[in-house]
């Protein structure tokens, strides 16, 4: 920065290390590391004439250019500063909320909005530009547009860029580099924290921030074309090579009110998704022709078809239940799903009829639903099934393989994780719902189900897509390369 600081901005860094929002020693930070600098921007609700100067210098430091219909703060720290900022300037303020109890009654936004307007998002510090992501996520799968965020101190450590690669320009108030300049000068620090500071950041600068968090189980992953060639099962071996092709590792859990809704969302959504999951059994116009109509929609958008039947009967009744009755599953859905509760003679029976058309099977390792008891044993009892069967089951239906003794495993099979929206919370029915990252970052899995949050949005092709993204590009962060 070539230009001295403003009188104002000099003022207000000074007050904010008068009430110890900035301190100077020897700090363990979250990540572990240590800091001999530490900012705690929480205490300036306590200070309202510097509440209100903060707002106001944060509302200059945009260029006129840059227009906003509405204003949200990031939680919790930047909501006040968010609330000064629409007072005073009199443009409404959307919340954020930080979790979702209830879906029935909550909503991921607070406020009233229309479809495209744009909203500019508010924080306090920036470090990676994760937490400004999270907000700007609901945000846009609400409809808004999400282009700038306003931040009180920027910490350079990679936010900025992080950001613009996610289509949205970061306006710094001041940055940490400056703010300690200034307190050197005014005789706060000496030359010698000033130096060990400005150390620091230089050394964390060159460290590159990782947008998302990554557990290391989740990490240990190969590229997906690697795994293609590992994978046994013609029709795993598709699935994979689709996630490739189209960048996406997205399913869509269609669950529409009639067959015709749900051809017309795989038409609609079909390009961003590698799977398209479906329970037949809740169509009321379903016709016979049902498999051939998704079918070519699948082959022109290039997705899969997963008919989540969860199979739970013994071998020879599974037979019948995959290749009779109305629906025919046998003859158009090319994955299918099964419980393990009856042991693995399940497997045997669906292999009988599927293996030889090149079908392929996830097991049920784990549910998504609060209080099942799905887990220790049981999951790892899939596990062994799942390795007896390299030709016939293609992967699990998972919600935290990381965490499984072994992690998520031979790379040859897939994970596929329902009970994803873009904010963590439920429904009233005991669905437990993560965020991609999560779900694809922390938690190891590859693939993400999307039911809800993508067939209720008003725009569902638009927020399918933003769902792809997310997951794809948790996918690469948490694979080894980045290619993929
Ligand atoms: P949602 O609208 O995103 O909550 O839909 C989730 C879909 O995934 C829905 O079709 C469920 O039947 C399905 N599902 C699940 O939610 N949890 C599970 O453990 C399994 C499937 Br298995």
């Amino acid at each position: 920065m070539s230009s001295p600081p403003s009188p104002t901005m000099e003022s207000l860094v000074l007050h904010l290390h008068d009430i110890a929002a900035v301190k100077f020693g020897n700090f363990k930070l979250k990540s572990g590391i240590s800091s001999p600098i530490y900012i705690d921007l929480r205490l300036i609700v306590s200070y309202p004439s510097l509440l209100r100067q903060i707002s106001q210098t944060l509302s200059s430091t945009l260029p006129s250019s840059v227009h906003y219909d509405v204003v949200c703060g990031v939680p919790y720290t930047a909501l006040p500063i968010a609330t000064c900022i629409s007072v005073s300037s009199d443009i409404p303020m959307l919340m954020r909320r930080k979790e979702i109890k209830d879906y029935g009654t909550a909503k991921a936004i607070e406020g009233a909005f229309e479809q495209n307007q744009l909203c500019l998002i508010v924080e306090d510090l920036v470090t990676s530009g994760a937490s400004v992501l999270e907000t700007a996520a609901p945000l846009r799968a609400a409809g808004l547009k999400v282009t700038d965020a306003v931040v009180m101190i920027d910490r350079e450590q990679g936010g900025r860029e992080n950001l613009a690669e996610n289509g949205i320009t970061l306006h710094a108030m001041v940055k940490l580099t400056e703010m300690v300049k200034i307190l050197k000068e005014k005789g706060r620090v000496s030359e010698e924290t000033e130096r060990m500071v400005m150390k620091f950041l230089e050394e964390n600068r060159k460290v590159s921030v990782p947008s998302l968090a990554v557990t290391e189980k989740a990490k240990v992953r190969l590229p997906l074309a690697e795994r293609a060639k590992l994978a046994k099962n013609p029709t795993g071996k598709k699935l994979f090579d689709i996630m490739v092709q189209k960048e996406s590792n997205l399913c869509l859990a269609a669950d529409v009110a009639t067959a015709a809704e749900l051809l017309d969302i795989a038409e609609k959504v079909g390009r961003e998704i590698c799977m398209l999951k479906t329970h037949v059994d809740i169509l009321p116009d379903f016709t016979p022709d049902f498999g051939s109509k998704l079918r070519s929609v699948a082959d022109k958008h290039n997705f899969l078809i997963f008919e989540d039947r969860k199979f739970a009967d013994i071998g020879n009744t599974v037979t019948m239940q995959y290749e009779g009755g109305i629906f025919r599953i046998l003859d158009w859905a090319d994955i299918i799903n099964a419980h393990i509760v009856s042991g693995p003679g399940i497997v045997d029976g669906l292999k009988l009829k599927g293996l030889s058309h090149g079908r392929g099977l996830l097991l049920l390792a784990e549910m998504s639903s609060s209080g099942n008891l799905a887990k220790g044993d049981y999951t790892a009892a899939a596990v062994k099934i799942a390795e007896d069967h390299p030709d016939f089951v293609i992967g699990f239906i998972s919600v935290n393989p990381a965490s499984w003794p072994s992690g998520p495993g031979n790379p040859s099979l897939i994970h596929a994780t329902p009970g994803v929206q873009m904010v963590k919370g439920g429904d009233a029915l005991g669905q437990q719902y993560n965020t991609p990252n999560s779900v694809i970052g922390e938690r190891g899995s590859d693939i993400i189900i999307v039911g809800r949050g993508i067939i209720k949005a008003a725009n569902p092709a638009q927020v399918a897509r933003e769902y792809r993204v997310q997951g794809w590009e948790a996918y690469l962060a948490s694979c080894s390369c980045s290619s993929k």
